[in-house]
Parts: C-alpha cells; sequence; structure tokens
C-alpha cells in the first residue's frame, strides 16, 4: 500500500491524581479511532499520551494517602494506563513526566528561556490561602473567600520565573491568523484571538517555591517548574528531542505533531503557551490542535464530589469494550457538549449495535448458511437495484475518509451505520426468503446474497478504527482476509470464502429494566440529585422560634380531610396548631407526644380555625410515595430548639 507519510498524533497527558472517568478516557478513545484510521490508510502513525504528574494537588494527595509523591502517582499512573489499555488503545508511547529524560530536558529547556531573557524572576502578587496553600486570583475567590475551603485569604507575595508571553504575542497572531487549520474548531479559534491574544497576554508564572513536588529549576533550588513548561514538553521530550544537542530519530521523523487532541478547556495553554515556548527555542509548532466538547452525564458536569461520575471500566463490564467506545466516539458531537448515562449508552446499542448492525451479519450469515452452505459463488445475475448499494458503499468510504479529514469522528459512525441501514433496507428490497422458494431464482439469490455480505465487509473495514474488536469478530464470520484500505477501492473484492456456520450474534439485545436494575445492584443506585436552597447567615436562622411542647388535644379538622389540629403545651403557653398530617396519623396515637413547633410564623386561618404556628416534620419521597415524621425531643416542654 502507499504510505502516505507521517502522522504523529497526542492526547493531552491525563493528571495523575486519581481514577480517569468516561469523559477523560473518551479523549484517547478519540485519538485511538483517529490513530487506527490513519494507520489503515496508509499513513506511518505515532501515537502518544501519558500522564501529567507534578504539582501541589498530586503532592497533597499523596500526603492524605500516607504516601511520598511517586510512590503516589506510580500507583495512579497505573490505574490510567489500565484504562486506557482496557478500551484498547493503540497508543505507542505512554510518557511520564517523572520519566529522567523529560525531567532533564524541561530544565534544560527552563534554562534556556532564562538566559535568552524570556523568563525573568519578580514576584508573584495574590491572594493567598494558608491551608491550601495556594494563590487565587480576585475572580476565582467566592465570596472574597477561598474557593476550595472558605478560609479566609489574604494578598501574598511569592518569589517566581515569568515567561515574557508578551515579546511572542505579534508573531503568534500572525501564525494562528495565516493558519486557518491551526486552532479547531473555528470557534475556539476565534474565542483565543478575541478573548486572550489581541487583548494583549499577561507574562505567565512558571515557577513555584510553595510546593516541592515538581521539577527543580536546576540554577536556583528554591523553585519548581510550574505546570504548563513541563507538561506541555512532553509532546516533544517524548520523541527524543534534546535541546542543543541531536535529536532521536523518532523526534526528526514525527515532529512537528499533525494533531493534538485535547479538551475545551485546556485550549488556551496549547494555543498560546506552547506554541511560543516553542517559538521561544526555535521549533516548529504543532500544525493542528483540536479543542473537542466535553462529556457530560445527563445534563451536568462530571465530578467526583457530586457522585455522578461514570468510569469506562464499569461500563465496561456491563456493555463490553466496543460498544463503549461506539458510544462516546458516536454521540460526541464535534464542538457542543454530549452527554452519557447508563440509559442512553442501553437505547444506543439496543437501536445501532444489536437492530442495525448485529442484526444485518446475523441475518446474511444465517442465509448465507441456509440457502448455500455457507458457500457463495461469483457468478452474478445482477439488477440495477444492485447499483444503488454499490453505489452507497463507495460513497460511504469518500464520506468517512472526508469526515475523519475533518475530525468529525460521530458523523463518520454514523455514515458507516447508514450503509448497514442501506444493506437492511436491500433485504427488504430484495427479499431474498421469495427468491428461494423458486429454484430458478439461486443464481440471483447468491448475488444478492454476495452484495450483503460485500456491504458488511466494506462497512467493517471502515468501522475496524472504532471498533477493532468487533471489526475482528465480523471477519472471522465472514471469512475474509480482505481487510485493507485498499480493498475500498471497488465492489467486490471479497472473495466468496465460506461463511461460519455458528455465527454468534454481536450485540445482544438488552432489557433496560433488567440491565438498570444489575447496574443498581453491583455499583450501588445513584446519588439522588440535591437541589439545595440558598445559603443563609446565621442571623437569618436564628430568626425561627423553635420550641418542645406536648400534645394535649389532636382531633380532624371538621372541614378539611389532610388536616389535625393541635391543642399543644409549652409549659408557658397553651397553643391551637393545625398540621396536614392527617393522612400519616391517627388523632389519638398522637395525644401526649411531644412536638416541635415554630412559634412566632405568622398566625393563619385554615378552613376557618386559627394556627398560632407549625409543628415540625421530616419528610421524604421513595417510590414515588411520601412518607413523613413528626419530630418530636426528648427534652422536657418549653425547651427552645436551636
Ligand atoms: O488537563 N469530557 O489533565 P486532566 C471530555 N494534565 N473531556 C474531558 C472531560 C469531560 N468531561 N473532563 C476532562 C489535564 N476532559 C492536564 C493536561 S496536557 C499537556 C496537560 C479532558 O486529567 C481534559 O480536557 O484534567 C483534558 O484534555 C483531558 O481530559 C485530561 O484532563
Amino acid at each position: 500500500m502507499e504510505n502516505k507519510g507521517k502522522y504523529y498524533i497526542t492526547t493531552a497527558i491525563a493528571y495523575a491524581s486519581g481514577k480517569p472517568h468516561i469523559g477523560n478516557t473518551y479523549e484517547i478513545i478519540m485519538a485511538d479511532a483517529i490513530a487506527r484510521y490513519r494507520r489503515l490508510q496508509g499513513y506511518d502513525v505515532r501515537f502518544q499520551t501519558g500522564t501529567d504528574e507534578h504539582g501541589q494537588k498530586i503532592e497533597e494527595k499523596a500526603k492524605k494517602a500516607g504516601m511520598t509523591p511517586k510512590e503516589f502517582v506510580d500507583v495512579q499512573a497505573g490505574e490510567i494506563k489500565r484504562i486506557f489499555d482496557l478500551m484498547n488503545t493503540s497508543y505507542d508511547k505512554f510518557i511520564r513526566t517523572t520519566d529522567d529524560y523529560h525531567e532533564k530536558e524541561v530544565q534544560k529547556i527552563f534554562k534556556k528561556l532564562y538566559d535568552q531573557g524570556d523568563i525573568y524572576k519578580s514576584e508573584y502578587e495574590g491572594w493567598y490561602c494558608t491551608p491550601c496553600e495556594s494563590f487565587w486570583t480576585e475572580s476565582q475567590l467566592v465570596d472574597g473567600k477561598c474557593p476550595t475551603c472558605g478560609a479566609p485569604v489574604h494578598m501574598e507575595k511569592e518569589e517566581s520565573y515569568f515567561f515574557k508571553l508578551s515579546k511572542y504575542q505579534k508573531q503568534l497572531e500572525d501564525y494562528i491568523e495565516s493558519h486557518p487549520e491551526f486552532i479547531q474548531p473555528e470557534s475556539r479559534k476565534n474565542e483565543m484571538l478575541n478573548n486572550f491574544i489581541r487583548p494583549g497576554l499577561q507574562d505567565l508564572c512558571v515557577s513555584r517555591t510553595s510546593f516541592k513536588w515538581g521539577i527543580p529549576v536546576d540554577f536556583d533550588d528554591k523553585h519548581v517548574v510550574y505546570v504548563w513548561i513541563d507538561a506541555l514538553s512532553n509532546y516533544i521530550t517524548g520523541l527524543g528531542f534534546h535541546l542543543g544537542g541531536k535529536n532521536d530519530e523518532l523526534y526528526e521523523k514525527y515532529w512537528p505533531a499533525d494533531l493534538h487532541l485535547i479538551g475545551k478547556d485546556i485550549v488556551r495553554f496549547h494555543t498560546i503557551y506552547w506554541p511560543i515556548m516553542l517559538m521561544a527555542i526555535g521549533e516548529p509548532l504543532p500544525k493542528q490542535v483540536f479543542g473537542h466538547p466535553w462529556m457530560l452525564v445527563g445534563e451536568d458536569k462530571i465530578s467526583k464530589s457530586k457522585g455522578n461520575a461514570i468510569y469506562a471500566d464499569d461500563l465496561v463490564r456491563f456493555f463490553g469494550v466496543d460498544a463503549v467506545r461506539y458510544y462516546v466516539l458516536h454521540e460526541m458531537p464535534f464542538a457542543q457538549d454530549g452527554t452519557i448515562t447508563w440509559e442512553l449508552m442501553i437505547e444506543r446499542i439496543n437501536s445501532d449495535l444489536a437492530n442495525v448492525f448485529g442484526n444485518l451479519v446475523n441475518r446474511t450469515i444465517a442465509m448465507t448458511n441456509k440457502y448455500f452452505d455457507g458457500q457463495l459463488n461469483k457468478e452474478f445475475v445482477n439488477d440495477p437495484l444492485d447499483d444503488e448499494l454499490k453505489e452507497f458503499a463507495l460513497h460511504t468510504v469518500k464520506t468517512v475518509d472526508g469526515k475523519m479529514d475533518e475530525l468529525k469522528v460521530g458523523d463518520s459512525l454514523e455514515a458507516i451505520l447508514e450503509l448497514f441501514r442501506r444493506c437492511n433496507k436491500y433485504i427488504d428490497e430484495t427479499a431474498p426468503w421469495l427468491l428461494a422458494k423458486d429454484e430458478t431464482n439461486k443464481a440471483r439469490l447468491n448475488t444478492v446474497l454476495y452484495n450483503l455480505l460485500e456491504g458488511i465487509r466494506i462497512g467493517t473495514v471502515l468501522l475496524s478504527s472504532f471498533m477493532p474488536e468487533t471489526a475482528a469478530k465480523v471477519y472471522e464470520q465472514i471469512n475474509t482476509e480482505q481487510t485493507s484500505y485498499d480493498s475500498l477501492k471497488e465492489f467486490g473484492a471479497y472473495e466468496c470464502s465460506k461463511v461460519t456456520d455458528q455465527p454468534e450474534p454481536l450485540f445482544a439485545r438488552l432489557d433496560p429494566e433488567k440491565t438498570m436494575e444489575e447496574v443498581h445492584a453491583l455499583l450501588g443506585s445513584p446519588a439522588p440529585k440535591v437541589e439545595h436552597k440558598p445559603e443563609i447567615e446565621f442571623p437569618d436562622f436564628e430568626k425561627v422560634e423553635m420550641v418542645v411542647g406536648k400534645v394535649l388535644e389532636c382531633k380532624k379538622h371538621p372541614d378539611a380531610d389532610k388536616i389535625l389540629v393541635f391543642q399543644v403545651d409549652f409549659g408557658y403557653e397553651q397553643r391551637q396548631i393545625l398540621s396536614g398530617v392527617a393522612q400519616y396519623y391517627k388523632p389519638e396515637e398522637l395525644v401526649g407526644r411531644k412536638v416541635i413547633a415554630v412559634m412566632n410564623l405568622k398566625p393563619r386561618k385554615i378552613r376557618g380555625l386559627d394556627s398560632q404556628g407549625m409543628l415540625l416534620s421530616a419528610v421524604k419521597e421513595e417510590n414515588g410515595k411520601e412518607k413523613l415524621e413528626l419530630l418530636s425531643s426528648d427534652m422536657e416542654i418549653g425547651s427552645v430548639v436551636c
């Protein structure tokens, strides 16, 4: 096959601070699909991913876990790699920012930038939170306090090194304007130019003295390199870049990167800091940075603290690797955020993978077995109907190529699915079971089934980058070795080998209710979403006067079914209080019971009777039913609740 040249693709390196959720994992799956597709097309691909292992957060987490930072990141990097491997991602290099060669190179880059005057020493001034040992900008504060722990903050100065981004501002702006493909999607390019670059770049703080877990600045050991110079350099150190020396062959061959695939939140770092760093050390810039959208759970941001995080390995236990790959690749739009829930995933598997794709493969193989003992031949009786299918299949190849060039991975998958839908329609159009009734149609039936198997083969070769294991299964079931990109040039490469006589369904239809029960049984019910009321100050709370009383008398309201009328003794006074608890209690059960009443709620009349207060109760809705209990206390009557 023709060699199309080199293709270097990278993902962001994941923070080695915890297990990656499905949003983080989506990125490597997408990069993998692109890398595999380029390999299929004949590119010489290099695919790099890895972990970002330094920083204060990691230092703190390690301390909490009773580990050294290195011990901690070793565990985390292992877990991240395990998930990436589980998802069958075909990276060539997994870099860790604690790797020796990386650390050395970062020190050299930092020193060069300092020596040539691009990095200078000054003071960082900001709002400092002592318990968190963190600086915050004015806009990050919440009500003037630390956004992490809520403690008061104070102005503090810290000695830091700064990178003169402003020096390269014009050069960067020109570059972005003259390379329209550099930042993708387009909307993110405009955001960078209008919000950050054109208004003027601030110099960037690139070292810290307040924590130790970082690459030391070798000429000033109080400082460690702060985040971005360390993290971003991975893209070149992983190829064997040697500043001022002889680069490894890998670097000479693969740099500049063809694509940095990253999330939308870090586009700024990759399209401003990173190109400027490269300009400053005199290396070529990457060809493209694509800031993909985020994956949400339902409509919410994925968050461990909210308890809504979904993990790839849990999904895989229920659906298998390829169904998870399919879902995230198919469902994530190009520019807008996408969504995942267990329920949506079940729906998608049933509709696309079981009903459309799995069913097509299964039916076609079953008919080939039934009518031809699994063995077709290449003696065809064509019909104009076939041309449409053939054209559709070849057109799908072009569509997928084009969409992949634009990095529209979801659209590519949809186009492949369309081909399978078209094949299913062809079954309806040709009705093989009717052809089978008449022996004189045998050759036509052979042709129809051949066209179907060839349609399946073409679709599967295209699909192999997205769902490699499934593609391998289909190749085995239809017994083909025609799996190359070149075999997609014409309709008819399928060899007519004997298909399997024991086709296994590729995807079982899932019973949504039963599957969800199993999910809950295994993972526990997801935490219910709680909508909190707006925060109040203590004086607001103090306004409510609550006192323990005892029920002297309790009767039904003569004119309101749901309401009971209480006479309550507070020791120093008696009051009539009405409460809507008739459906939960018989009045006589409550006589003699202690209750808690809000005393200073404005008195009101309910159906003709006065209520001088309100009784507190606890309420919960469960399985659509409301449970209620009147609150009580063992304290003597007249006690104040506070
Ligand atoms: O940002 N949906 O690491 P990280 C899709 N170490 N993508 C998501 C996502 C979501 N819900 N949440 C996060 C870092 N991501 C740095 C990168 S690169 C030199 C340094 C993406 O572990 C996020 O945008 O927080 C990023 O691209 C990747 O996951 C790793 O995030």
